[in-house]
């Protein structure tokens, strides 16, 4: 006998089944769409993680100054170079330090050059050991005095068993935003007594930097 109640029962529970069958295959979708985007970002940090042979690239830049400064006998005086730390933003690092100290003779009819005698540092930001360094120097002929410290000069090229991270700070030298000292004392010679009482000093620094410019997994 025909019941409509019973057909509209079964005609409820088919709908429930499509509902749930519906959901069914929407829970298999999103996981697998988790699991595809889990399995590529596996796959990123594989790139990041290992170590790898990556070609490296790198610039360099200069900054320089001139001081002249004049320093009276049994003097010494600081001429300071500041490195600006904002240059840290672009990945710079300061590679070397030099300084040239010249002089003349400025005392008229004094054949004898006056001792000048100098030493450097700096602040230090991350202690990095340098591969050569001449922290002071003298002369007492007017001949020049060269001062330098200097760490790794890296090379463009294919640097091997590290990883992305390593590579973009393969860089081991000293960081921008120090303050470079250099202190510099004038002992006054002369053929003629008490005619040199001092001298003008030419200061040159010349801060070469260097950065990361490119990474390429080869
Ligand atoms: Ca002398
Ligand atoms: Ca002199
Ligand atoms: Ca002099």
């Amino acid at each position: 006998m025909f019941n409509p109640l019973l057909k509209s029962a079964e005609e409820s529970g088919e709908r429930n089944q499509f509902i749930f069958f519906g959901i069914l295959v929407a829970v298999i979708l999103i996981d697998s769409i988790i699991l595809v985007i889990g399995d590529h970002s596996i796959d990123i940090n594989d790139h990041l993680d290992n170590t790898d042979e990556w070609e490296i690239t790198f610039s360099n830049m200069s900054l320089t100054s001139n001081s002249e400064v004049l320093i009276s006998d049994n003097n010494e005086e600081v001429v300071t170079f500041e490195i600006p730390s904002n240059l840290s933003d672009d990945g710079w690092m300061v590679q070397e330090i030099y300084i040239l100290i010249t002089y003349g003779e400025t005392s008229l009819g004094d054949f004898d050059c006056d001792t000048v005698s100098a030493e450097f540092d700096h602040d230090e930001k991350t202690g990095v050991s340098s591969v050569s360094e001449q922290s002071s120097g003298e002369s007492s002929d007017c001949t020049e005095i060269q001062m330098n410290k200097a760490w790794r000069y890296y090379v463009d090229g294919v640097y091997d068993n590290i990883s992305k991270l390593e590579a973009e700070n393969i860089l081991e030298m000293e960081d921008v935003g120090i303050d470079v000292y250099a202190y510099i004392r004038v002992n006054t010679d002369s053929t003629i007594p008490n005619n040199d009482n001092d001298e003008n000093i030419s200061v040159d620094f010349t801060i070469t930097l260097q950065k990361v410019e490119s990474i390429t997994r080869v």
